[in-house]
């Protein structure tokens, strides 16, 4: 397996000397936001882990390594390149033996990460059962590589595109603990509510470190969701975000998108809707979610 990995030399002196490390993923940047703001928002998060004293791991495939960190360079390479593969994991074999640039989701980037120990993931938002999945099946494979793979994630919740409620549902069933950072009620990403309380809440990120440490010890492998909530003056309430979430679903039919082209579409067609209202909002949690992944990398003795 180590053939395969291509460890940036930040990223390998912090794994010798046991530093904390964030992992982050580079399917968000591309295929998640428009360059160029998919760019400097990949380097400003790897700068508030920075801040916070943490050593950022953007993960991404390049000419059949999974990399560990990348320069700013090749982030830029993946903000703006048009032929980028979105790897989940069933793709992970097939770009890396065709020697393609892919792009890694949540459930590929936390396997990659596992793969040297890295503990704790940020990201945006996971992906997860989507609305109308009863008929469709359309379930991220984010959410069942969350029962295989010992990282926590830090995200903004569960987002409003999906099925919160299926999404929870789902979780309890694979035996992942949810975790709200200091609040009782479940956020839906663009959005500090929904309609679900958390199943579990705690209000420091020293107590959700030891959580996870108990967890592991505990040999109960797989990884946690740890839904921080956006900041309060970037968040779009969720009755306005609705009507564009229901005009993109019933736009991403009548266009018969299908498959993993739908989380893309989605985020897209309400960005243009807002008027960027959402890419903003999208930007502000994940920076938000990069220092609390930061903190909580920190605390980890693991
Ligand atoms: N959520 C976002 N932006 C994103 C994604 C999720 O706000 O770019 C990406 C993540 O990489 C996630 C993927 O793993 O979408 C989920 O895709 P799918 O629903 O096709 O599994
Ligand atoms: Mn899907």
């Amino acid at each position: 397996m180590q053939s395969f990995l291509k460890i940036h030399p930040q990223v390998q002196k912090a794994l010798d000397n046991n530093m904390p490390i964030v992992a982050l993923e580079s399917t968000i940047i591309s295929h998640g936001m428009p360059y160029p703001k998919n760019v400097e928002t990949a380097l400003a998060v790897e700068q508030i882990v920075k801040d916070f004293a943490a050593v950022p791991a953007t993960i991404a495939i390049i000419n059949g390594s999974c990399c560990i960190g990348l320069s700013e360079e090749q982030i830029e390479t993946f903000g703006k390149e048009k032929n980028v593969w979105k790897v989940s994991l069933r793709d992970m074999p097939y770009v890396i033996s065709q020697k393609l640039y892919g792009a890694t989701t949540v459930a590929a980037t936390m396997r990659i990460a596992s793969m040297v120990g890295i503990k704790v993931f940020v990201t945006g938002g996971i992906g997860g059962v989507h609305r109308g999945a009863e008929k469709t099946m359309d379930i991220s494979a984010d959410i069942t590589e969350m029962s295989n793979t010992s990282v926590a994630i830090v995200s903004a919740g569960i987002k409003s595109i999906l099925d919160i409620g299926l999404t929870l549902e789902y979780l309890e069933t694979l035996g992942i603990p949810v975790v709200t950072y200091g609040q009782e009620i479940f956020p839906s990403f663009y959005s500090r509510e929904s309609l679900f309380k958390s199943p579990l809440s705690l209000n420091t990120p020293q107590e959700i470190a030891h959580m996870l440490e108990v967890k592991w010890k505990l040999g109960l492998t797989g990884s946690a969701l740890i839904a921080n909530p956006i900041p309060k003056e970037f968040e779009v309430p969720a009755y306005e975000m609705e009507k564009y979430i229901q005009q993109a679903l019933k736009t991403a039919d009548e266009k018969n998108i299908k498959g993993k082209d739908v989380t893309p579409f989605i985020l897209q067609f309400i960005a243009q809707e807002t008027s960027g209202e959402s890419l903003s909002a999208n930007i502000a949690l994940i920076k938000n979610n990069a220092k609390l992944g930061a903190e909580i990398a920190q605390s980890l003795v693991v």
